[in-house]
């Protein structure tokens, strides 16, 4: 992608939109981001984080909306189209399936469908999640891996996922998906364990917050930087074939022994004690219990995530994670510490 390019980037103001967007600016691309709501401070507060605020340009976006997504990609012309927009929640989507469908499913396939009908070769990238293997045997999770998802969050984005071929098949339309295992940073909502851990913690440290409480500590996860995916996504966006790409770093590691990374980064040193429910994790220091086992954070359904198989996209994208799993939690407690004294 050597000329400037218009990048239209859906939900910009999320983690990997913002990341994406920064990318992007630094080759010399125009970017417009598609959001719902104000440009407010608050909401830009990623954007502003990375400097790039007031690089971008904005135009109104929902997923829930055709008229809104038609006119976002009429009015900006882009050559690519980033869809990371979606109700990204796995918990959240239990308790709301119809929203999370309606955007995630439904949302992606009328930009698909606007990309097809405009006939003038817009690219289009569809955040694919390794939700969508749900229970499957395979010990190593592939691109011709089956898919068999048990979330209303996962089947919404197996939706897409084959909507994108779909629309390959039928259409030609250049759509390709990264089929994204979980990726983290500073940036990453605090809805999700891992920053609810780091925050957590920094408060702990600082004696603002007596204990984090948290559901299934034995859950393992692939965890990796959103930058090094930013990289990856650019690269597949920059084959001439539309495709599908894992992305994960292979590695998987317990929420347990993330909580364990994070505490030692804070130089606190736990030991766990007990069982299920009544596990926690006490500080040698002190002796004060400062991590605890809450059901209410528990899901209804929760797919063990087996390892990741990134051979495609080392092989074709010439790609590996570059951050180890110690280096992203550091960046994240050092973040929340910082975050938290001032
Ligand atoms: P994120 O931080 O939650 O960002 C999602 C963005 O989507 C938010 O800016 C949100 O806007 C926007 N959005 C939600 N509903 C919308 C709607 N109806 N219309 C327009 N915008 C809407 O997510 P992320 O971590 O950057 O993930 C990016 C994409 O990758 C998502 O599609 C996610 O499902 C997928 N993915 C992520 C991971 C991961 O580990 N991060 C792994 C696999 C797949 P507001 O700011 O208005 O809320
Ligand atoms: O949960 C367990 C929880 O919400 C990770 C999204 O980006 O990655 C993400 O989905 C694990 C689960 O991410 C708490 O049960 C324990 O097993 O951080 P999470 P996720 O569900 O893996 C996929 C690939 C995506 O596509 C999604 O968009 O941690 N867990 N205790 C907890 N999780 C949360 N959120 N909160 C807890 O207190």
């Amino acid at each position: 992608m050597a000329k400037s390019q218009t990048i239209l980037i859906t939900g910009i103001l999320g983690q990997d939109g913002s990341y994406l967007a920064k990318h992007a600016l630094q080759l010399g691309h125009r970017v417009i981001g598609g959001i719902r709501g104000a440009a407010d401070d608050e909401r830009t507060w990623r954007l502003r984080h990375l400097g790039i605020a007031a690089d971008v340009e904005f135009v109104p976006f929902d997923l829930l909306s055709p008229e809104m997504i038609d006119r976002a990609i009429t009015q900006s012309r882009p050559d690519i189209i980033f869809n990371f927009a979606a109700q990204s929640s796995v918990g959240e989507s239990f308790t709301h399936p119809v929203a999370t469908a309606e955007a995630g499913g439904i949302g992606a396939v009328r930009i698909f469908e606007h990309a097809r009908a405009c006939g003038n070769g817009i690219r289009v990238f569809q955040a694919s999640s390794s939700e969508i293997f749900g229970d499957i045997s395979d010990t190593h999770h592939s691109e011709d891996s089956f898919f068999n998802p048990k979330t209303p969050y996962g089947a919404t984005k197996l939706f897409a996922h084959i909507m994108a071929e779909a629309y390959r098949a039928s259409y030609g339309t250049h759509v390709s998906t990264g089929i994204l295992f979980n990726h983290e940073s500073p940036l990453r909502g605090a809805n999700f364990v891992t920053r609810k851990i780091t925050k957590s913690l920094a408060q702990v440290k600082l004696g603002r917050l007596e204990r984090l409480t948290l559901g299934n500590l034995d859950a393992r996860r692939d965890w990796s930087h959103a930058k090094d995916f930013v990289q990856a996504i650019w690269k597949i966006m920059a084959l001439d074939k539309p495709d599908n790409f894992v992305l994960a770093s292979g590695k998987l590691t317990s929420v347990r022994d993330f909580v364990g990374m994070a505490a030692a980064a804070l130089d606190i040193r736990l030991d766990w004690q007990g069982e299920g429910l009544n596990e926690t994790g006490v500080d040698r220091r002190t002796g004060k219990v400062v991590v605890s086992v809450d059901p209410q954070f528990y899901r209804p359904y929760d797919p063990a995530q087996p390892a990741a198989d990134i051979r495609k996209a080392q092989r074709l994208l010439d790609w590996n994670p570059s951050y180890s799993l110690a280096d992203l939690v550091g960046e994240m407690v050092d973040f929340d510490l910082k975050a938290e004294t001032q």
